[in-house]
């Protein structure tokens, strides 16, 4: 099979999508036609342009396994038919699997876990922001695991994509992931927000905040509060002497002092 009509994670497999895959067979002269067999029956034939490799293109081939195999007629008389290779025609998604994840509801940096179960063998797991094995080796379950905050792993995007051999593909499941946002102000448990950074006031972000010839000594902490989605993220400098004292709020904060 050519490599052009071979699809999914490899075009050397023989396994492929494509229900009209091209394979290449050798020509001895200018005028012969091959015949392509599939498991015996005749699927299509090719005129020889001259001598050496030409390329064939079968009639529709069904969803399975199959034998092909050529023969070259020459003036008339058909040769024995080629040595049959073994080719698999897959054209049917891939089922779609169940997945369970834990810990659900997630916080930033926790270590999520996704078990994905009913993946068939061969069948390769992805998931956005997830490491997932075994893949593509085994079915049954695959596990796909990951950290909350890192490699854009935020609840946004929970696809499960499930691909076959042949390249088909399967997005309906969803690992369900839910990353909780504390609302503004919480403390106490892992990941709680607000996140506090400290800024010297020498720093550039914070070089107006020194400037405004108030807390000149000061280090300056400036507060990134995570909220609910739909909430825009709120910025703040405060004194860190004081932190009562706050002296700006929202994204223009050194801007304005
Ligand atoms: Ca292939
Ligand atoms: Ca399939």
């Amino acid at each position: 099979m050519t490599a052009g009509t071979d699809t999914g994670s490899s075009n050397t497999d023989n396994i492929t999508s494509d229900t009209t895959p091209d394979f290449e067979v050798q020509c001895t002269g200018a005028g012969n036609t091959i015949t392509l067999y599939v498991d015996g029956a005749p699927s299509g034939t090719h005129t020889c342009n001259g001598s050496g490799t030409e390329t064939i293109t079968s009639n529709t081939i069904p969803d399975g396994n199959h034998q092909i195999s050529y023969t070259e007629t020459i003036n008339g008389v058909e040769s024995p038919a080629s040595s049959p290779i073994s080719v698999e025609v897959d054209t049917t998604d891939p089922n779609t699997p169940t997945a369970s994840t834990n810990p659900n509801p997630a916080k930033n940096g926790d270590n999520v876990t996704t078990t994905v179960s009913g993946v068939a063998s061969g069948d390769s797991v992805s998931i956005p922001g997830m490491t997932c094995s075994p893949n593509p080796s085994t079915g049954g379950d695959v596990t796909c695991t990951g950290t909350v905050g890192q490699n854009g792993l935020d609840g946004t995007n929970n696809t499960i994509t499930i691909t076959d051999p042949a390249g088909n593909t399967n997005n309906s499941a969803d690992s369900g992931l839910v990353v909780s946002q504390p609302s503004s102000g919480g403390s106490g448990s892992s990941g709680s927000r607000p996140r506090t950074k400290e800024y010297n006031c020498k720093d550039s972000r914070a070089s107006n905040f020194k400037n405004s010839g108030i807390h000149k000594q000061s280090l300056c902490i400036y507060e990134e509060e995570e909220v609910a989605d739909n909430e825009n993220k709120k910025e703040m400098v405060k004194d860190k002497s004081n932190n009562n004292d706050s002296l700006g709020e929202g994204y223009a904060c050194p801007k304005n002092m």
